[in-house]
């Protein structure tokens, strides 16, 4: 294309600091070097986690920082030795990188050689998670890189990014429900109902969906939710609800929402001896979370989640195949869209409940 090699001038929306909403800005974007790609992102999504970037509720964050890590685009350019795409490929960026080599993570604020693409009024601009999808152009590794099949809306397989992948994966990969099973997911946001349709798919014949948002619920269960319930219309305890709802607890309880007291309702909700629970909100950096032993000692297995165990730069693609064979219907997640320069609008949105997944188009 025209710009390989060269700076790329356009919009990105930047953290300058803590607990200041983002702002559109004209960011330089350098060409990718040895072993990256330059992508156009074409549409990105509004995950909660780029909003505990914001609150300085995730660690390793460095700012000023580009967030976004629910994109997909249209690879612009290559660097040296880069084979695995070229460009006019559609791609997906992936939070957590597929190298091959090996099997722990590195800080990604800045590129492998330590280095950042952006700047931005004479300042660098830290990425985010390497990907950085609230930038009209990104640079990343290509093991960060899955190319998808061209006949993908970017607009709607963007939610493969981090939402969608990681709330059906938790389900089928991290807990493996069992057909025939009873499930209880806790939040009902766009990793949540993801859950959901996990578990549907999986085969659970009962899943029991759970929020504090009862405009949450007619989706829920358009997606595969058997029961609703808010813990707000009961007295007692939410666990002590659902055991009494399904007799012993449930078989599988998720918990997408990052609250200390939402984990240890879960963990309690699911089978004393049997149930696995899967950790899938993020709790703020450096807190703890406090449980009576016994909680575990009978047997529950408390599990965790990051982007739902899929090895990315495999299954992405494959997902996305899917996703076109109508296997699943993650679209119904997207409830707005709207252009980039509305970003803040798009997290007031998330804030107030009243979006499950926004997604922006540059
Ligand atoms: P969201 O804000 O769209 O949804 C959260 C939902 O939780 C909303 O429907 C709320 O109404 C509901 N909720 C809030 N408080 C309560 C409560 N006390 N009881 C019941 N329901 C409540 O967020 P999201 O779906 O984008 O993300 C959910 C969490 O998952 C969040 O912590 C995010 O950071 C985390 C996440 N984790 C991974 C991972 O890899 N583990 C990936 C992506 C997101
Ligand atoms: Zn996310």
């Amino acid at each position: 294309m025209a710009t390989a090699g060269q700076v790329i001038r356009c919009r990105a929306a930047v953290a300058w600091a803590l607990g200041k909403p983002l702002s559109v800005e004209e960011v330089e974007v350098a060409p990718p070097k040895a072993g990256e790609v330059r992508i156009k992102i074409v549409a990105t999504g509004i995950c909660h986690t780029d909003d505990h970037i914001l609150k300085g509720s995730l660690p390793n964050v460095e700012f000023p920082v580009i967030p976004g890590h629910e994109g997909a685009g249209i690879v612009e350019s290559i660097g040296e030795g880069v084979t695995s795409v070229k460009p006019g490929d559609k791609v997906i960026p992936l939070t957590i990188p597929q190298c091959g080599e090996c099997s722990f993570f590195e800080p990604q604020n800045l590129l492998p050689d330590k280095t950042s693409r952006f700047s931005c009024k004479g300042k660098q601009i830290h990425h985010f998670l390497w990907i950085s999808t609230f930038a009209e152009y990104t640079v990343v590794p290509e093991y960060a890189v899955a190319k998808i099949d061209t006949a993908a809306p970017l607009d709607k397989v963007c939610l493969f990014g981090c939402g969608f992948s990681t709330g059906y994966g938790a389900a089928i990969n991290t807990a493996k429900v069992k057909p025939g099973s009873s499930c209880a997911v806790f939040g009902l946001g766009g990793v949540g109902l993801s859950v959901v349709m996990g578990c549907k798919a999986a085969g659970a014949s009962r899943i029991i969906a759970v929020d504090i948002n009862k405009d949450k619920f007619a989706k829920a269960k358009e997606l595969g939710a058997t029961d609703c319930i808010n813990p707000r219309d009961f007295k007692k305890p939410i666990q002590e609800v659902l055991t009494e709802m399904t007799g012993q607890g449930v078989d599988y309880s998720f918990e997408a929402i990052g609250l200390a007291d939402t984990m240890i309702a879960a963990l309690a909700s699911c089978n004393m001896s049997t149930g696995v629970f899967v950790m899938v909100g993020e709790l703020d950096s450096g807190s703890e979370i406090s449980i009576d032993p016994m909680l575990l000692l009978t047997g529950r297995t408390w599990k965790g989640t990051v982007l739902g165990g899929w090895k990315m730069r495999e299954c992405i693609p494959k997902l996305v195949s899917s996703y076109l064979e109508k296997k699943f219907n993650s679209d119904s997640l997207i409830t707005h869209t709207l252009p980039f320069a509305k970003v803040n609008e798009g997290f007031e949105l998330l804030r107030a409940g009243k979006s499950i997944r926004t997604v922006l188009l540059f």
